[in-house]
This record gives structure tokens, C-alpha cells and sequence, in this order.
């Protein structure tokens, strides 16, 4: 990891649950999780409104509560990475299909703007059971889950690979039809 990465900067994550766990609704295991963050010494410095979402991706399952936080944290990106995954598995989430029903789904969609493993939006998710780290997140350019929070705290984020805005990227996911999603909760 170069040296950039120890230094506090600019983190968007995003969260997703779509089955109640031992944090409750899915509403209220984000809003835990965020918690949990912070009492870790990550600044959560801003967050989204809450929307329910349409599964994407996966044979029939109940909609997901999604949410955007942008933290600030001088912890490496690997470091960062296992705190999540920590979070997830104190949320109740046990391995399970890759993307099947979850009680809490953590993703780093950007890390300080670095690009890691990149190789375009592919079609296809590997399926290997340890995943390396890609950054930006693949494929949050194609995902309204993704984008539509990300635009409540970050409109002029820009992807840093296909130098795209989040506005912009959310309208063209409008455009493509994939916009299907979205009530807003909060
Ligand atoms: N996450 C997935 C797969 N499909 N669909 C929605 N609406 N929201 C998600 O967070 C989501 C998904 C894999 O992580
Ligand atoms: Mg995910
Ligand atoms: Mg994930």
C-alpha cells in the first residue's frame, strides 16, 4: 500500500441489508452499524437518506434498505476492508450465496480515489471464495442502489477510473431503464 493510504482521507461505503438480524430491521442494523464505526474511531462525516431497493442481481428476495456513509480514517484500505467484514459478521452475516439475502452488507465503493484490481464493469462477479479487493467498487457505476444515495452526500464525487460524476452516472442508469428502484425511507 503506498503512502496515501495512511493518511486521513475521504472513504464512501456503501450498506445494504435485506433480512432482519440480531440488530433488528434492516433500517436499524445500518443505523447500528454506523455506530459500531464510530466507536472504532471512524468519523462518519455524512450519510444518506435510507431507500428501500428491488434485489438486483439475485433469483427472488425481499427488497434491501441501502444507504451511502462517507467516513474519514487514516486506516489502510486492507485494514478498513476487515473492520467491515468484522461489523457484518457481528450483524449476524454468515457466509451464505454470494449474493443471496443478507443481514449486513458493507462495501468500500471508493477509497480516496485509489483504483486496485479495476478491470471495467464486467458482467460476470468472480465467484472464487476469497475475493481481492477492488477498488472502486465494481460495477457501482451500473448499480441505481448505488447511486441514488450517493448522489444525497456526494453528487460531484467523481469515478475515478471512468472520470464520471455520480450525477452523471445516475443519470445515465436512469436513462438505461435500471432505475426501477426506489422509495426513499428517510
Ligand atoms: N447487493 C447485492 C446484490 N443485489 N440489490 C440491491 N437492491 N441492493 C444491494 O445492496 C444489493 C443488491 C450484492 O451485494
Ligand atoms: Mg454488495
Ligand atoms: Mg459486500
Amino acid at each position: 500500500m503506498d503512502a496515501q493510504s495512511t493518511r486521513r482521507g475521504k472513504v464512501l461505503v456503501g450498506l445494504g441489508a435485506n433480512s432482519p438480524g440480531p440488530w433488528g430491521s434492516p433500517a436499524k442494523t445500518l443505523k447500528r452499524a454506523l455506530r459500531e464505526l464510530e466507536r472504532r474511531g471512524i468519523t462518519v462525516e455524512a450519510v444518506s437518506n435510507l431507500y428501500e431497493t428491488a434485489a438486483m442481481g439475485a433469483a427472488r428476495q425481499p427488497p434491501y434498505v441501502n444507504q451511502v456513509a462517507l467516513l474519514a480514517t487514516s486506516l489502510p484500505a486492507p485494514a478498513l476492508l476487515r473492520l467491515l467484514k468484522q461489523i457484518e459478521a457481528q450483524a449476524g452475516r454468515r457466509g451464505g450465496r454470494p449474493w443471496g439475502p443478507r443481514t449486513l452488507d458493507l462495501d468500500i465503493l471508493d477509497y480516496k480515489g485509489m483504483t486496485l484490481n479495476w478491470s471495467g464493469s464486467r458482467k460476470t462477479m468472480p465467484r472464487a471464495r476469497v475475493r481481492p479487493l477492488v477498488l472502486p467498487h465494481p460495477q457501482l457505476e451500473l448499480r441505481p442502489f448505488v447511486l441514488r444515495p450517493l448522489l444525497d452526500i456526494a453528487p460531484d464525487w467523481r469515478h475515478p477510473v471512468l472520470n464520471l460524476s455520480a450525477e452523471e452516472l445516475w443519470r445515465r442508469v436512469k436513462k438505461q431503464g435500471q432505475g426501477s428502484v426506489l422509495k426513499r425511507l428517510s
